[in-house]
């Protein structure tokens, strides 16, 4: 039994097998943060590569985002523990059009087991969507997820808007984004607030907000 072998399980699309080999490597006491890097995280890039080269396909790549998140709801209680009082409350979303959601969950469980409150709004979230909720939920602030490259004009949009809204819709929250098409320069350009590179990142960036 190995971390391997839950990548392998991915890559074989075996969700029930996937969850079953996350809590073994669990309950031997495997690091968890291998067991997400190593044995969730990287077949992804794998099956990534594969679509790219025309191998596999769009059910393919669902399957093994299906088998993921099995294995992410095992590690979720590991990823999540605090018994702290919040230290902020975070609206986070994948931005409008863009469907893709294991790296925005990866970012709300890292959030989550660092203490913070996080609203999650899902996929394919307009601006306006998160303008609400974080008006509803006295947010501080407000995470924008995008993998395609054609959503970074709609990230752009989103960050417009809502640091519009900042100054004319007695909104108070800084913006941050993350996700593969988004670096730092664009993250400024846009007038973004942070850009996180990872989930630990986001996480730094959002307590950064707090300590200064
Ligand atoms: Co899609 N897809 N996909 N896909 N998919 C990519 C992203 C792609 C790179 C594959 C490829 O071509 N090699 C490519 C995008 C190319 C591009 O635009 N540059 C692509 C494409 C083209 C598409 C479709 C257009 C395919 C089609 O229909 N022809 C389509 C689009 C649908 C849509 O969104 N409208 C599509 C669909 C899908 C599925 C639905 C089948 C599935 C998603 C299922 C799901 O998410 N529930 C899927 C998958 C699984 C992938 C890959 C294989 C894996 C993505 C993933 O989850 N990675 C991906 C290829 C790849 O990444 N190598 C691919 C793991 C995840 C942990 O990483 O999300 O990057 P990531 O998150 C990281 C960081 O980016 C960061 O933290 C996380 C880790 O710590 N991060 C943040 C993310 N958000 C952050 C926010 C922050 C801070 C950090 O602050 C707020």
């Amino acid at each position: 039994m190995a971390v391997r072998d839950i990548f392998d399980a991915v890559l074989d699309y075996e969700e029930d097998d996937v969850a079953e080999l996350v809590q073994a490597e669990i309950d031997a006491g495997t690091d968890v943060h291998s067991i997400l890097q190593d044995g969730l995280v990287a077949p992804l890039d794998d099956i990534g590569e594969r679509f790219s080269a025309g191998t596999l396909f769009v059910p393919e790549m669902l399957m093994a985002a299906e088998a993921v998140q099995a294995g992410l709801d095992i590690l979720r209680p590991l990823l999540t523990e605090t018994g702290v009082k919040p230290i902020g409350t975070v609206v986070l979303g994948t931005v409008k059009g863009d469907l893709h959601d294991i790296g925005k969950n990866l970012v709300g469980l890292l959030l989550e087991g660092a203490g913070f409150r996080v609203i999650d709004l899902g996929t394919d979230v307009g601006a306006e969507q998160f303008i609400a909720s974080a008006q509803e939920n006295d947010a501080d602030i407000i995470a924008l997820s995008g993998l395609l490259t054609t959503s970074m004009p709609e990230m752009a949009n989103a960050v417009a808007t809502l640091q519009d809204a900042n100054k004319t819709r007695n909104l108070n929250v800084k913006v941050m984004v993350g996700g593969p098409p988004v670096h730092h320069e664009f993250a400024m350009k846009i007038g973004a607030d942070a850009y996180g590179m990872d989930a630990p990142a986001a996480v730094e960036r959002a307590r950064s907000f707090f300590t200064g």
